[in-house]
């Protein structure tokens, strides 16, 4: 009887150490993003959603809607800002408009490379933007890669800044953009990331422009085959929380969160170097024309009527100096 007893009470325990384990989730972060399921930034989200849920014991879950369920970029940060969408990875572009800081990390050529950039995000200018997202209603938690966003148009080989003059081009719903574009000559035309196959395709548009993997997942290589590596914006992309859907959590699972983001970030950073080499041999073999010798200085010293609108405070000033100091 003894015997049966004990090993009940292990079999118990050993039910109630499994029913912990595989508790079923209290908290269930919805989180958007625009791209496709297997694209590095959705993954990522994902490997943040298993180390939230292993550190919370299973209570904290994070569902991830790719492919731009939850709707584009613009209305799915409306959405955050009221706690209908818990989580989402955007673009810096278009959170411009919204969140005054983020605008200098979004300006053309302002940072010289990619390394530049992780230098500066991953330090104190970068915390310093994060933080600036809560007057608004977020709460920022990580800097993804968008790599560097170069043009591609269905028309013709651009080589030069005189190629794209007056040609119709695709921007992200930010003002900054639409200077960048008319400071180079072209018509500039916001619109969101989805309306850009059919509107290439349609003649609506001409061109955007964007990095080797999303120019490559959004098929935009399929209608608009002429890439010109100019490299003129390396824009950061950021994981925010709704302050709404935050401030519904204990501190220690604030924390379980704020710590999955950031340990996604390598995560991130190892899948997009392999999705950047993938695309771009996807796209050469579909026989995409890309042109990789470019004088970018022309397009720099255009830039200098948008850094001039748009860097306007001594504390803007003193932002850009910093950056450029960033070694
Ligand atoms: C991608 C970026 C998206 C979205 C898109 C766009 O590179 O990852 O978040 O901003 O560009 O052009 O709208």
């Amino acid at each position: 009887m003894k015997q049966l007893k004990t090993t009940l009470a292990a079999l118990l325990a050993t039910a109630a150490m499994a029913g912990a384990a595989m508790a079923e989730c209290e908290v269930t972060l919805k989180s958007s993003d625009t791209h496709p399921d297997g694209y590095p930034t959705v993954e990522a989200v994902k490997h943040m959603g298993a180390l939230a849920k292993e550190r919370s014991g299973g209570r904290i879950c994070i569902e991830v809607f790719h492919s731009a369920q939850l709707g584009e970029e613009k209305d799915t940060i409306e959405q955050t800002k009221f706690g209908v969408i818990d989580l989402n990875r955007v673009s810096m572009g278009p959170f411009n408009n919204l969140v005054e800081q983020t605008k200098i990390v979004s300006l053309p050529y302002i940072f010289r490379n990619v390394n530049h950039m992780h230098k500066v995000m991953d330090g104190a200018i970068g915390d310093e933007i994060l933080a600036a997202f809560a007057p608004h209603g977020f709460v920022g938690l990580a800097y993804y890669d968008g790599g560097s966003r170069s043009f591609y148009n269905s028309q013709k080989p651009i080589k030069s800044m005189e190629d794209l003059k007056g040609m119709k081009v695709r921007v992200m719903q930010s003002d900054i953009f639409v200077d960048m574009m008319t400071a180079m000559g072209a018509s500039a035309t916001p619109m969101p990331y989805g309306e850009v196959y059919s509107a290439i395709q349609t003649g609506v548009i001409e061109g955007a422009e964007n990095n080797w993997p999303s120019y490559e997942s959004s098929g935009h290589f399929e209608v608009a085959k002429y890439y010109t590596l100019d490299e003129h914006l390396i824009v950061p992309e950021v994981l925010v929380m709704s302050q709404v859907s935050w401030d519904r959590l204990s501190p220690e699972d604030q924390e379980i969160v704020k710590t999955a983001a950031k340990d996604s970030v390598p995560v991130m950073r190892k899948l997009w170097k392999e999705r950047e080499k993938a695309s771009e041999e996807k796209i050469r073999a579909a026989g995409a024309e890309i042109i990789t010798e470019i004088d970018k200085t022309p397009f720099i010293e255009a830039m200098i009527p948008v850094y001039e609108k748009y860097v306007t405070s001594p504390e803007m000033r003193d932002l850009v100096k910093r950056i450029q100091a960033t070694r």
